[in-house]
Protein backbone atom coordinates (compact mmCIF):
# COMPACT_ATOMS: atom_id res chain seq x y z
CA UNK A 1 0.00 0.00 0.00
CA UNK A 2 1.25 3.32 -0.45
CA UNK A 3 2.53 5.95 1.94
CA UNK A 4 -0.74 7.97 1.43
CA UNK A 5 -3.28 5.52 1.76
CA UNK A 6 -1.29 4.58 5.08
CA UNK A 7 -1.96 7.54 6.59
CA UNK A 8 -5.46 7.91 5.98
CA UNK A 9 -5.80 4.66 7.16
CA UNK A 10 -4.56 5.84 10.21
CA UNK A 11 -6.39 9.23 10.65
CA UNK A 12 -9.39 6.89 10.07
CA UNK A 13 -8.82 4.01 12.25
CA UNK A 14 -6.47 5.48 14.93
CA UNK A 15 -3.93 2.76 13.79
CA UNK A 16 -1.83 1.26 11.37
CA UNK A 17 0.35 -0.96 10.18
CA UNK A 18 3.61 -0.14 8.06
CA UNK A 19 4.58 -3.36 6.72
CA UNK A 20 8.92 -4.44 6.51
CA UNK A 21 10.02 -0.85 8.34
CA UNK A 22 12.90 -2.82 9.49
CA UNK A 23 14.93 -5.11 7.55
CA UNK A 24 14.96 -9.47 8.70
CA UNK A 25 18.73 -9.12 9.92
CA UNK A 26 18.10 -5.87 11.94
CA UNK A 27 14.73 -7.08 13.72
CA UNK A 28 17.14 -10.71 14.08
CA UNK A 29 20.22 -8.65 15.88
CA UNK A 30 17.62 -6.69 18.30
CA UNK A 31 15.83 -10.25 18.84
CA UNK A 32 18.85 -11.51 19.84
CA UNK A 33 19.84 -8.49 21.71
CA UNK A 34 16.90 -8.55 24.22
CA UNK A 35 17.21 -12.35 25.19
CA UNK A 36 20.16 -11.78 25.53
CA UNK A 37 19.69 -9.25 28.14
CA UNK A 38 16.89 -10.99 29.51
CA UNK A 39 19.16 -14.08 30.43
CA UNK A 40 21.69 -11.43 32.09
CA UNK A 41 19.35 -11.21 35.09
CA UNK A 42 16.51 -8.50 36.67
CA UNK A 43 16.22 -5.03 35.49
CA UNK A 44 14.50 -2.09 36.68
CA UNK A 45 10.78 -2.26 36.06
CA UNK A 46 10.79 -6.08 34.91
CA UNK A 47 7.88 -7.16 37.37
CA UNK A 48 5.80 -4.49 36.42
CA UNK A 49 2.17 -6.01 36.08
CA UNK A 50 3.28 -9.55 35.90
CA UNK A 51 1.86 -11.75 38.16
CA UNK A 52 5.52 -13.29 39.43
CA UNK A 53 3.54 -17.26 40.69
CA UNK A 54 5.32 -20.19 40.38
CA UNK A 55 4.12 -22.14 36.33
CA UNK A 56 3.76 -18.95 34.85
CA UNK A 57 5.82 -18.59 31.58
CA UNK A 58 6.19 -15.27 31.99
CA UNK A 59 8.58 -15.22 35.45
CA UNK A 60 11.05 -16.77 33.18
CA UNK A 61 10.19 -13.93 30.75
CA UNK A 62 9.09 -10.66 31.99
CA UNK A 63 8.78 -7.99 30.04
CA UNK A 64 11.21 -5.48 30.06
CA UNK A 65 10.72 -1.27 30.86
CA UNK A 66 11.85 2.34 29.72
CA UNK A 67 15.12 -0.04 28.95
CA UNK A 68 16.17 3.06 26.77
CA UNK A 69 17.38 4.50 29.92
CA UNK A 70 20.44 2.24 30.56
CA UNK A 71 20.52 0.20 26.72
CA UNK A 72 22.40 2.28 23.95
CA UNK A 73 20.54 -0.51 21.47
CA UNK A 74 17.31 0.51 22.93
CA UNK A 75 17.77 4.54 22.24
CA UNK A 76 18.85 4.19 19.02
CA UNK A 77 15.84 2.11 18.07
CA UNK A 78 13.09 4.68 19.79
CA UNK A 79 14.68 7.20 18.60
CA UNK A 80 15.42 5.50 15.00
CA UNK A 81 14.39 7.79 11.89
CA UNK A 82 12.19 5.48 10.21
CA UNK A 83 9.83 5.58 13.32
CA UNK A 84 10.31 9.27 13.44
CA UNK A 85 9.61 9.85 9.95
CA UNK A 86 6.33 7.70 10.00
CA UNK A 87 5.22 8.96 13.28
CA UNK A 88 5.90 12.86 11.70
CA UNK A 89 3.84 11.60 8.51
CA UNK A 90 1.00 10.64 11.09
CA UNK A 91 0.94 12.88 13.47
CA UNK A 92 1.88 15.94 11.25
CA UNK A 93 4.66 16.77 13.62
CA UNK A 94 7.81 15.53 15.58
CA UNK A 95 6.78 13.35 18.82
CA UNK A 96 8.34 13.33 22.17
CA UNK A 97 9.82 10.08 22.60
CA UNK A 98 8.78 8.65 26.19
CA UNK A 99 8.85 5.13 27.06
CA UNK A 100 10.19 1.59 25.31
CA UNK A 101 8.84 -1.71 26.35
CA UNK A 102 10.33 -5.82 24.94
CA UNK A 103 7.89 -8.13 25.41
CA UNK A 104 8.59 -11.79 24.92
CA UNK A 105 5.69 -13.48 25.51
CA UNK A 106 6.55 -17.09 25.51
CA UNK A 107 4.79 -20.22 24.63
CA UNK A 108 2.05 -20.91 27.30
CA UNK A 109 2.27 -17.09 28.39
CA UNK A 110 -1.73 -14.87 29.13
CA UNK A 111 -2.06 -12.10 26.53
CA UNK A 112 -2.86 -8.42 27.97
CA UNK A 113 -6.51 -7.27 28.61
CA UNK A 114 -8.05 -4.77 26.42
CA UNK A 115 -7.12 -1.10 27.44
CA UNK A 116 -6.60 2.34 26.55
CA UNK A 117 -2.53 3.39 26.69
CA UNK A 118 -3.75 7.26 27.14
CA UNK A 119 -5.16 6.26 30.32
CA UNK A 120 -1.60 5.38 31.81
CA UNK A 121 0.19 7.92 29.75
CA UNK A 122 -2.25 10.58 30.18
CA UNK A 123 -1.01 13.25 27.61
CA UNK A 124 -2.02 16.63 27.83
CA UNK A 125 -2.92 18.50 25.43
CA UNK A 126 -3.51 15.89 23.10
CA UNK A 127 -2.83 11.91 23.10
CA UNK A 128 0.15 9.55 22.72
CA UNK A 129 1.02 7.00 19.91
CA UNK A 130 2.62 3.66 20.21
CA UNK A 131 4.75 2.11 17.65
CA UNK A 132 4.61 -1.58 18.19
CA UNK A 133 7.58 -3.71 16.07
CA UNK A 134 6.63 -7.40 15.51
CA UNK A 135 10.05 -9.59 16.40
CA UNK A 136 8.38 -12.41 15.73
CA UNK A 137 6.05 -13.22 13.08
CA UNK A 138 2.77 -13.32 15.00
CA UNK A 139 -1.07 -14.44 14.54
CA UNK A 140 -3.88 -15.76 16.85
CA UNK A 141 -1.89 -18.86 18.44
CA UNK A 142 1.13 -16.98 19.88
CA UNK A 143 -0.83 -13.75 20.87
CA UNK A 144 -0.72 -11.40 18.57
CA UNK A 145 -1.89 -7.58 19.18
CA UNK A 146 -5.95 -7.51 19.01
CA UNK A 147 -7.98 -4.17 18.54
CA UNK A 148 -11.40 -2.54 18.76
CA UNK A 149 -11.77 -1.71 15.39
CA UNK A 150 -13.43 1.72 15.50
CA UNK A 151 -12.15 2.63 18.98
CA UNK A 152 -9.48 5.33 17.37
CA UNK A 153 -11.42 8.00 18.77
CA UNK A 154 -13.01 7.55 21.94
CA UNK A 155 -12.33 9.20 25.11
CA UNK A 156 -10.45 7.43 28.04
CA UNK A 157 -13.19 4.84 29.43
CA UNK A 158 -13.37 3.82 32.46
CA UNK A 159 -12.01 0.68 33.80
CA UNK A 160 -13.41 -2.79 35.13
CA UNK A 161 -11.50 -6.10 36.43
CA UNK A 162 -10.46 -8.35 33.73
CA UNK A 163 -10.15 -11.61 33.84
CA UNK A 164 -6.38 -12.68 35.28
CA UNK A 165 -7.00 -16.37 33.35
CA UNK A 166 -6.27 -15.18 29.93
CA UNK A 167 -4.71 -11.66 30.76
CA UNK A 168 -1.71 -10.76 32.98
CA UNK A 169 -3.25 -7.25 34.02
CA UNK A 170 -6.16 -6.78 36.00
CA UNK A 171 -8.14 -4.02 34.52
CA UNK A 172 -9.75 -3.91 31.28
CA UNK A 173 -12.60 -1.31 29.36
CA UNK A 174 -15.70 -2.49 28.15
CA UNK A 175 -16.38 -2.71 24.53
CA UNK A 176 -19.76 -1.20 23.17
CA UNK A 177 -22.42 -3.92 22.15
CA UNK A 178 -21.38 -4.70 18.48
CA UNK A 179 -17.99 -3.24 18.22
CA UNK A 180 -15.63 -5.75 17.28
CA UNK A 181 -12.00 -6.92 17.73
CA UNK A 182 -9.69 -7.60 15.21
CA UNK A 183 -6.46 -9.59 14.97
CA UNK A 184 -3.56 -7.92 13.79
CA UNK A 185 -1.46 -10.06 11.65
CA UNK A 186 2.09 -9.06 11.85
CA UNK A 187 5.56 -10.31 10.13
CA UNK A 188 8.37 -9.96 11.77
CA UNK A 189 9.68 -6.23 11.20
CA UNK A 190 5.98 -4.55 10.54
CA UNK A 191 5.15 -2.16 12.88
CA UNK A 192 1.69 -1.28 14.35
CA UNK A 193 1.31 2.63 15.16
CA UNK A 194 -1.71 3.01 17.21
CA UNK A 195 -3.00 5.93 19.02
CA UNK A 196 -3.75 6.58 22.63
CA UNK A 197 -7.42 5.98 22.37
CA UNK A 198 -7.51 2.81 20.77
CA UNK A 199 -8.22 0.02 22.49
CA UNK A 200 -6.26 -2.54 22.24
CA UNK A 201 -4.55 -6.07 23.91
CA UNK A 202 -3.12 -9.24 23.39
CA UNK A 203 -4.52 -12.93 23.31
CA UNK A 204 -3.09 -15.94 25.10
CA UNK A 205 0.15 -17.23 23.47
CA UNK A 206 -1.55 -21.21 22.83
CA UNK A 207 1.35 -22.21 20.32
CA UNK A 208 3.72 -25.20 21.63
CA UNK A 209 6.94 -23.70 20.94
CA UNK A 210 6.46 -20.42 19.34
CA UNK A 211 7.74 -17.23 21.23
CA UNK A 212 6.10 -13.83 20.46
CA UNK A 213 8.61 -11.28 20.85
CA UNK A 214 7.72 -7.52 20.82
CA UNK A 215 9.68 -4.23 20.58
CA UNK A 216 7.44 -1.25 21.46
CA UNK A 217 8.23 2.38 21.51
CA UNK A 218 5.62 5.25 23.13
CA UNK A 219 5.66 8.81 22.11
CA UNK A 220 3.59 11.85 22.66
CA UNK A 221 2.23 14.01 20.00
CA UNK A 222 4.40 16.92 19.55
CA UNK A 223 2.50 19.76 21.17
CA UNK A 224 2.49 17.83 24.14
CA UNK A 225 2.69 19.94 27.31
CA UNK A 226 1.98 17.44 30.00
CA UNK A 227 3.13 13.49 30.45
CA UNK A 228 2.47 11.05 33.54
CA UNK A 229 5.61 11.71 35.61
CA UNK A 230 6.66 7.79 34.96
CA UNK A 231 7.36 9.27 31.81
CA UNK A 232 10.11 11.61 32.22
CA UNK A 233 12.27 12.26 31.31
CA UNK A 234 10.98 13.00 28.01
CA UNK A 235 12.98 13.08 24.90
CA UNK A 236 12.99 14.76 21.46
CA UNK A 237 13.96 12.71 18.66
CA UNK A 238 17.08 14.05 18.29
CA UNK A 239 17.94 12.90 21.85
CA UNK A 240 17.96 15.62 23.85
CA UNK A 241 15.76 16.15 26.64
CA UNK A 242 12.33 17.94 26.33
CA UNK A 243 10.78 20.22 29.43
CA UNK A 244 7.36 18.59 29.88
CA UNK A 245 5.16 19.44 32.89
CA UNK A 246 4.04 16.26 34.94
CA UNK A 247 0.09 15.42 34.24
CA UNK A 248 -2.42 15.27 37.26
CA UNK A 249 -2.68 11.35 36.47
CA UNK A 250 -6.74 10.58 36.10
CA UNK A 251 -8.79 12.60 33.49
CA UNK A 252 -12.98 11.82 33.95
CA UNK A 253 -13.61 8.24 31.89
CA UNK A 254 -16.72 7.41 30.61
CA UNK A 255 -19.22 4.30 30.52
CA UNK A 256 -21.32 3.22 27.70
CA UNK A 257 -24.95 4.00 27.73
CA UNK A 258 -27.40 3.47 25.60
CA UNK A 259 -28.73 6.47 24.08
CA UNK A 260 -31.90 6.45 21.00
CA UNK A 261 -31.06 3.04 20.47
CA UNK A 262 -26.66 3.61 20.23
CA UNK A 263 -23.96 3.53 22.56
CA UNK A 264 -22.61 6.21 23.45
CA UNK A 265 -19.84 7.10 26.36
CA UNK A 266 -21.09 9.32 29.86
CA UNK A 267 -18.60 10.84 31.10
CA UNK A 268 -18.10 10.53 34.75
CA UNK A 269 -15.35 10.86 37.51
CA UNK A 270 -12.63 8.20 38.03
CA UNK A 271 -14.19 5.98 40.56
CA UNK A 272 -10.78 3.79 41.33
CA UNK A 273 -7.23 5.75 41.87
CA UNK A 274 -5.38 5.53 39.42
CA UNK A 275 -2.30 3.69 37.87
CA UNK A 276 0.78 5.93 37.35
CA UNK A 277 2.52 3.12 35.09
CA UNK A 278 1.30 1.64 31.76
CA UNK A 279 -0.08 -1.26 31.64
O1 LIG B 1 2.32 -6.81 23.28
C1 LIG B 1 1.32 -7.08 23.94
O2 LIG B 1 0.99 -8.23 24.18
C2 LIG B 1 0.46 -5.98 24.48
C3 LIG B 1 1.12 -4.65 24.37
C4 LIG B 1 0.24 -3.54 24.75
O3 LIG B 1 -0.94 -3.68 24.88
C5 LIG B 1 0.79 -2.21 24.95
O4 LIG B 1 2.00 -2.01 24.80
O5 LIG B 1 0.03 -1.29 25.30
Amino acid sequence: MIASALVQQYHRDGYVVVPGLFRPDEVAELREHYFQLRARGSFPGDSAGVDLTANDPLKKYPRMIHMHRWDETSLRWLLDPRLNDWLTRLLGREPYAVQTMCYFKPPGARGQALHQDQAYLQVQPGTCVAAWMALDDCDEENGCMRIGVGSGNLPELCTQAADTRVSFTDSTVPLPPGMKVAPVIMRAGDVLFFNGSVIHGSYPNVSRDRFRCALIGHYAVGDAERIGEFYHPVLRMDGLEATLGISDGGGPCGVWVEQDGQSVVEMKQPVAPRLATHE
